[in-house]
């Protein structure tokens, strides 16, 4: 498959996904929309692949927002008959696998949400986030009030998408918006490290378990707890599940099927 405004590849279980549009920052416009849903959909229906990366090439962004130049001219019926943005939901949220957001450089409106989407971002110390969407009269649309609320708190998140200030790595990592930070020139051997790791997992119990993860942020306690003692009790008819716990008695490492 080839695609105009990523770079895709395989290595070994995990998919590198760049995004490539260097000279815009990495602007994110409705083809990187399309490559990406193309991207994360193959990544999904491929059974040899079981983690994914998410980073920016070049090192002065992940991604610096929505593009704006593609939203100049439109008005208010374009947005809402286009329904503006919904895609992310169904082309990159949907991802059942697991996925990294490998940040490096600016991630700014739609790019910091872009990452938020991640199952976590690994911030290189360069990584700068925001929400500056109020800069240009308008306001998050791709998730950032709900996913940065959820990540960093009230009071973070409404300094964030009300001044547009950035954020820096370090207060990223404090505030909880990234696990960790690394070195940005070894951001991207470190995420594939990270990935291989994931990809190793027996891989329908790693599904799981981002799925109850993610559950976490969209219900209740109560329901929260019930669906996930109903998910772990689903895994335990899994073969993995048997060779798992066999080969801990046996003190051996277990041998995978993914079900
Ligand atoms: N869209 C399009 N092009 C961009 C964007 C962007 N978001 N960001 C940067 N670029 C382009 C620049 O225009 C420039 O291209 P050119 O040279 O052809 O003009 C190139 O990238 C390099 O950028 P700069 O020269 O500006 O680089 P600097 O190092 O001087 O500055 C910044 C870097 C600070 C990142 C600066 O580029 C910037 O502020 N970018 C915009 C950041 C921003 O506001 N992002 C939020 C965009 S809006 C959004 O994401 C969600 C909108 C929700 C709307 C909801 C509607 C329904």
């Amino acid at each position: 498959m080839t695609y105009e405004t990523i770079l895709v590849e395989q290595r070994d279980a995990v998919t590198l996904i760049t995004l490539n549009r260097p000279q815009a920052l990495n602007a994110l416009n409705s083809q990187v929309l399309k490559d990406l849903s193309a991207a994360f959909g193959a990544f999904d229906a491929d059974p040899t692949q079981r983690c994914a990366v998410l980073t920016g090439s070049g090192e002065k962004a992940f991604a610096a927002g929505a593009d704006i130049k593609e939203m100049v001219d439109k008005d208010a019926a374009d947005f809402f008959l286009e329904d503006f943005f919904s895609g992310w939901q169904t082309g990159v949220v949907a991802t059942r696998k697991p996925w990294i957001a490998a940040v490096r450089g600016f991630a700014l409106g739609g790019g910091c949400e872009l990452a938020m989407m991640a199952d976590f971002i690994l911030a290189g110390d360069t990584a700068k986030f925001g929400q500056p969407e109020i800069k240009l009269g308008v306001a998050p649309g791709m998730g950032g009030s709900q996913r940065l609320t959820r990540a960093v708190g009230k009071a973070k998140a409404m300094d964030m998408c009300l001044t547009g200030r950035m954020m820096d790595a370090a207060e990223a990592e404090r505030a909880g918006l990234v696990s960790r930070i690394v070195p940005a020139a070894d951001l991207l051997e470190d995420a594939l490290k990270t990935a291989a790791a994931i990809a190793a997992m027996p891989s329908m119990a790693a599904m799981v378990n981002k799925e109850m993860v993610d559950i976490a942020f969209e219900t209740g306690l109560a329901q929260g707890l019930l669906t996930e003692r109903r998910l772990f009790q689903i895994l335990t008819a899994t073969q993995d599940k048997k060779e798992g716990m066999t080969a801990f008695v046996e003190k051996r490492p277990g041998v995978w099927q993914g079900r």
